[in-house]
């Protein structure tokens, strides 16, 4: 056999394996599959903001201002390939218009600077770095620029398409390039009509493969939200013109849209999930102390992994150029859980059965889990559109979870199970389903927080919090997450109260928050009581007279 013949074979054989089955509907390119298949990538917000502390430049902030002392992108790649991403995006260019990297098109970049004598180039040393990781390498480019100005001009068009070409013909293969649809011009700002065609034209021409981001694709579409959060219901497939939409302009309230697809959409544009590891996109030294836990990124791996889309998980490098040691730390945590929960399947082994539209999986032993992994064979186009899983628990088959869409992963959460098989339905299907895998684990790490508050308030210092569980459980401790937009004091002591009807309190646990003034991160307080209510009074605050509340959380 020749090399040829071999790889016919091997072709042939990996088809037999799908039974003669054809497509349905739109399908993924193979660009878009290995992309899917990346899971979880990196965002690095950095710029001139990361030295102004703003979320967005105004593009008057002078080049001289962005000088990282101790820049180091392989730091970045080190860390994304410990922490597990596949790949990085750089924000080349963000609103305020600098680049970071020589851009001949434009008079506002590294080279204006004097940083590195104006020899500096962030995107020369990323994708150098992110090669010798073996990570890919991805581009931001914001259309909206405040600083350029030809801004609001047919011109602009064209200085825009030179800066693509530039980026993208100078730094050796780009898997993604990621168009902000971010615009805050107002009602008098300048109004650029956007040239999609010459865009799409000047990425194309220069990297023929790579996913491009935008809110409607044709790569890949925003999912709606910065909050890390995909729809239960998540359809790769989407049809722009159903919305109105033109390219990446998407009128009305396009969150929901964007966040759950359309089944039997007319194109393939799976939906990624960027969201960042602090409060804000860019570095701010305020804001170490409100990184998000194990629990919160936990939380959004299976809000966003675990529910069909691609999580791109922003760790901005700070002013010294480096990703903060408080950041890489978190992002080891974070992967050391990932491992500890999803390293070893307990249904390895198992047998699987396919009957009409049920999977069984019968385990060689009982085993407890809470997890169910389910993957559809998105090759050939996503179908299932309705399930239930059942488990067999001593001798009979019990419904431990229901939902819509599965696509590449659906990750769902059930209570702690012990059982001796499980059965996957399809009771609702597009086209004949096709299953790809089922597979079970159990976490031990992630607790589930009800939280209140999620946006924070400043509050009177003797006011109490109380939260509603919704029914009577099992509780086993409080986060307490304190400073809200700087104001405010911290809550310095205080008393903990847990009733089931919300009149009767019972006492249970009354203490200080050690080192909160001096540090004033998360503080948790663990115990095990039972009920639906949770009171949190502050009997003392740092200043007397009120208390900055980021979040108050339950563990359940
Ligand atoms: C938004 C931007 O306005 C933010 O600054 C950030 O870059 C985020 C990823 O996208 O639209």
């Amino acid at each position: 056999m020749n090399n040829r013949t071999i790889l016919f074979c091997a072709v042939a054989a990996m088809l037999s394996v799908s039974c003669g089955e054809k497509p349905y509907g739109a399908i993924p390119t193979p660009q878009q599959l290995e992309w899917q298949d990346m899971e979880m990538n990196m965002f690095c917000h950095f710029g001139p903001n990361t030295f102004t502390g703003r979320e967005w430049g105004d593009g008057t902030e002078p080049e001289d201002i962005f000088n990282p002392t101790e820049l180091d992108c392989r730091q970045w790649a080190r860390t994304a390939k410990a922490a597990g991403f596949k790949g990085i995006i750089i924000t080349a260019k963000h609103h305020d218009g600098f680049c970071l990297w020589p851009n001949p098109a434009a008079q506002h970049t590294v080279a204006q600077s004097s940083w590195r004598g104006g020899e500096g180039d962030v995107l020369r040393e990323l994708s150098d770095a992110c090669r010798e990781e073996g990570l890919k390498f991805g581009i931001y480019i914001s259309p909206w620029d405040r600083n350029d100005p030809h801004y609001g001009t047919p011109e602009y068009n064209e200085v825009f398409a030179q800066t693509l070409s530039n980026a993208l013909s100078s730094y050796g293969p780009v898997f993604e390039q990621w168009f902000d649809g971010a615009c805050g011009e107002g009602p008098n700002g300048r109004r650029q009509e956007y040239d999609w065609e010459l865009f799409h034209e000047a990425v194309f021409s220069n990297q023929p493969q790579a996913v491009v981001f935008s809110n409607v694709g044709p790569g890949c579409r925003w999912v709606g939200n910065e909050e890390g959060s995909t729809g239960e219901t998540c359809w790769a497939t989407f049809t722009p013109s159903l919305y109105g939409a033109t390219h990446e302009q998407l009128p009305g309230d396009y969150g929901t849209y964007l966040n759950q697809g359309d089944a039997g959409g007319e194109y393939w544009i799976p939906a990624e999930t960027d969201v960042s590891i602090r409060p804000g996109w860019f570095w701010k030294e305020s804001e170490t102390a409100r990184l998000k836990s194990v629990d919160e990124l936990l939380k959004i791996y299976y809000e966003s992994v675990g529910r069909n889309s691609l999580l791109l998980l922003n760790v901005p490098p700070d002013n010294r150029g480096l990703i903060p040691r408080a950041d890489s730390i978190r992002l080891m945590e974070f992967r050391a859980a990932l491992d500890r929960i999803f390293s070893s399947d307990l249904g390895t082994g198992a047998q699987m059965r396919r009957t009409r539209d049920s999977w069984t999986l019968t385990l060689r032993e009982s085993a407890s889990f809470n997890r169910v992994v389910l993957s559809e064979r998105i090759a050939l186009g996503q179908r299932i559109s309705e399930f239930n899983v059942e488990a067999l628990v001593g001798g009979e088959w019990k419904e431990i979870a229901r939902g819509t869409t599965i696509g590449r992963k659906r990750i769902l959460l059930v209570e702690d199970t012990e059982a001796s098989a499980v059965r996957v339905n399809v009771t609702g299907s597009l086209a004949r389903p096709l299953l790809k895998g089922v597979s079970i684990y159990y976490d031990d790490v992630y607790r589930a927080a009800e939280r209140v508050r999620s946006g924070g308030d400043v509050h009177p210092a003797g006011e109490s919090i109380v939260l509603d569980l919704g029914a009577v459980r099992d509780v086993a401790g409080i986060q307490y997450t304190p400073i809200y937009r700087g104001e405010g004091g911290v809550i310095t002591s205080f008393r903990l109260e847990i009733s089931d009807n919300g009149s009767d309190w019972a006492l249970v646990k009354e203490d200080i928050f050690q080192n909160i003034v001096n540090n004033p991160v998360r503080c948790e307080v663990p115990f095990q009581a039972r009920g639906r209510y949770i009171k949190l009074t502050p009997t003392a605050t740092s200043n007397g007279e009120s208390y900055g509340l980021s979040s108050f959380e339950v563990l359940l």
